[in-house]
């Protein structure tokens, strides 16, 4: 059973002599205040509880290591200078058909923020049918998920109005000061990775602090006896004992997740943006909590390292404390996605240095094609999920994500398995538009099956619905990018086409109940993952390919770019 557990002590550690070169003393000392006290019961029907709760240290012990350093200053000019393409393009003579869909596309992201400002601005989501906001329980406290989420797209889609009015919002009204339960992951996907996206691409230090303010706050997720992070966090000040706060600092496993465990896509979808705030702070805290083993905290890939995995698969459940798994559910859609993706992305991120990524998502992907990979009886490839050894033949539309990935992936895999990837990436996309072609609607169910006679089409009520969801058009996106086949265009405005069609509402667009009906049924919520990634990988589709270049840019698994690490780029 996993009990709660004290971490390591919060004690100088035994082997910082006084021999040891002051950047490693330094380090130590840091980590020796992430330690915190010992682990607390949780309250209710909480499994785990450990962390900061009256810490006597600052957020994180991360200024405190500040202090103690040499002043760091980021170069980002020198940064700006090395990418290999301009951020938005040469805009070379290119066919007006082309140009017009880009530019419908730039009108429906117009669309979607203009009516978020008038009716949601500083909450987290619009509703378009109420035309109010929406502010849910995912982020802790924090507002304007929609503003941090849409930042780097109207900056790229040249919306510079709207995206002053952005800016402005972050400027005056982002207030990190808040006291209540995140989800670690959406925090770091939306918030951390727009803002720093939006430091990247503009310069402008806010959105720098503001990514490493945040930042700081999630630190005490990763106060586990593995290192392995918990899936949700009190983002509360972490600095003084309060009647008001009393849960600051700590941090839990979902209530929903098997007995106390964190969940892969989330503890494996950190690794792409905590580079960055250490490289941008100067702060190794961040990287090393997130990548590499200090005082005997392990990190997340040597805890994945040493586990056993069942025929060479990652199941969704580990257990932070013992560093095992819980349960033998593996899927490459919700609950294990992000982690495939985070190991070839952080590769590339590393200029194709992090050879330890490419090891793991090589072997991973083997795995997953020998035992998930299979075939329809109509001819449609696609990956199942497996439960402990039995298949169960559904995808979900998370799960198309993985065309994309798969042909990035392929570029880099020497010419014989490239052409088998790219192949296989080429055959999961043309599945996930299936997905699409195959409703009335021409958009994608939530799941789809391939079983008692089905194929690419959602059986159950449940699965009929289509949220915004990007992870199809993210596909297309990335194989038009690698192959240059008008089809994955052709694709993509068809899907244009079926949101103006079917989501487009009055004040913004809103998800569908079922896809599979004409006079669908609006459930009143545009996502902030439409601005983010949808309405951006459709508009990237249309650009050139010197558009936020795959050469510079990673992008994160909310699609927001952050560059390729080329240099060093210490002032
Ligand atoms: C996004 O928040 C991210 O793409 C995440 O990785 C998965 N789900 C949503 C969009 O569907």
């Amino acid at each position: 059973t996993d009990l709660p557990r004290s971490p390591p002590a919060a004690a100088e550690p035994r082997h910082a002599s006084p021999a040891a070169p002051r950047r490693l003393r330094e380090k130590l000392r840091t980590a020796a205040r992430m330690a915190g006290p010992p682990a607390h019961t949780a309250p209710g029907s909480r499994q785990q509880v450990q962390g900061g709760e009256g810490r006597a240290e600052t957020a994180t012990g991360a200024p405190a290591a500040r202090e103690t350093r040499a002043p760091f200053r980021f170069d980002y000019q020198r940064f700006r200078q090395s990418l290999r393409h301009p951020v938005r393009g040469r805009r070379p003579g290119e066919d007006p058909e082309t140009r017009a869909r880009r530019m419908k596309i730039k009108e429906m992201m117009k669309f979607a923020w203009d009516n978020y400002k008038q009716y949601a601005l500083g909450k987290n989501e619009l509703r378009p049918l109420t035309k109010n906001g929406h502010i849910g329980n995912m982020f802790g406290g924090l507002r304007g998920a929609t503003v941090v989420d849409a930042l780097d797209t109207l900056y790229i889609m040249e919306l510079e109005e709207e995206f002053q009015e952005a800016k402005k919002w972050v400027e005056k009204s982002f207030d990190l000061n808040v006291n209540g339960e995140a989800s670690l992951f959406e925090v770091n996907i939306r918030y951390i990775g727009g803002l720093l996206a939006a430091y990247y691409l503009t310069g402008e230090e806010v959105f720098k602090s503001k990514a490493l303010e945040l930042g700081e706050k999630l630190l005490p997720a990763f106060n586990t006896p593995t290192g392995i992070p918990r899936g949700v966090i009190n983002l509360g000040r972490q600095d003084t004992r309060s009647l008001f706060s009393p849960c600051s600092g700590m941090s839990w496993s979902w209530g929903w997740a098997s007995a106390g465990s964190s969940i892969l896509a989330e503890f494996g979808t950190l690794h792409l943006e905590f580079l960055h705030l250490s490289e941008l702070s100067g702060n190794p805290v961040f990287a090393e909590k997130a990548s590499t083993s200090q005082l005997g905290v392990m990190n997340i890939r040597k805890v994945l390292n040493r586990v056993e995995k069942p025929q060479g698969l990652y199941p969704n459940f580990l257990s932070p404390v013992t560093g095992n798994w819980v349960q033998h559910h593996v899927s490459i859609g919700g609950l294990g996605d992000s982690f495939y993706e985070y190991l070839i992305k952080s590769w590339l991120m590393s200029d194709k240095k992090d050879s330890e990524a490419k090891k793991m998502y090589d072997d991973a992907l083997e795995a997953i094609e020998k035992h998930l990979v299979r075939k329809s009886a109509g001819g449609l490839t696609y990956i199942a999920e497996w439960r402990g050894g039995i298949l169960d033949h559904k995808m979900g539309h998370l799960a198309c994500f993985s065309g994309g990935m798969i042909a990035l992936g392929a570029e880099h895999a020497g010419e014989e398995r490239k052409q088998h990837y790219m192949n296989l990436a080429a055959e999961i996309t043309n599945t996930c538009h299936e997905s699409y072609a195959r409703s009335d609607t021409k958009l994608g169910p939530e799941a789809f099956r391939f079983d008692a006679g089905s194929e690419a089409m959602a059986t159950r009520l449940s699965e009929r619905y289509y949220i915004l969801r990007p992870e199809v058009v993210e596909s297309y996106m990335y194989m038009w990018r690698l192959t240059h086949d008008p089809k994955y265009r052709q694709w993509g405005w068809e899907v244009v086409k079926a949101l103006e069609k079917h989501c487009r509402v009055e004040a913004g667009f809103s998800g569908i109940r079922d896809v599979y009906t004409t006079t669908p049924s609006h459930d009143n919520m545009q996502q902030s993952f439409f601005l983010a990634e949808t309405l951006k990988y459709l508009y990237l589709l249309f650009c050139e390919d010197d558009v936020l270049s795959l050469d510079d840019w990673v992008f994160n698994t909310e699609a927001h770019p952050l560059p390729v690490n080329h240099t060093n780029f210490k002032a």
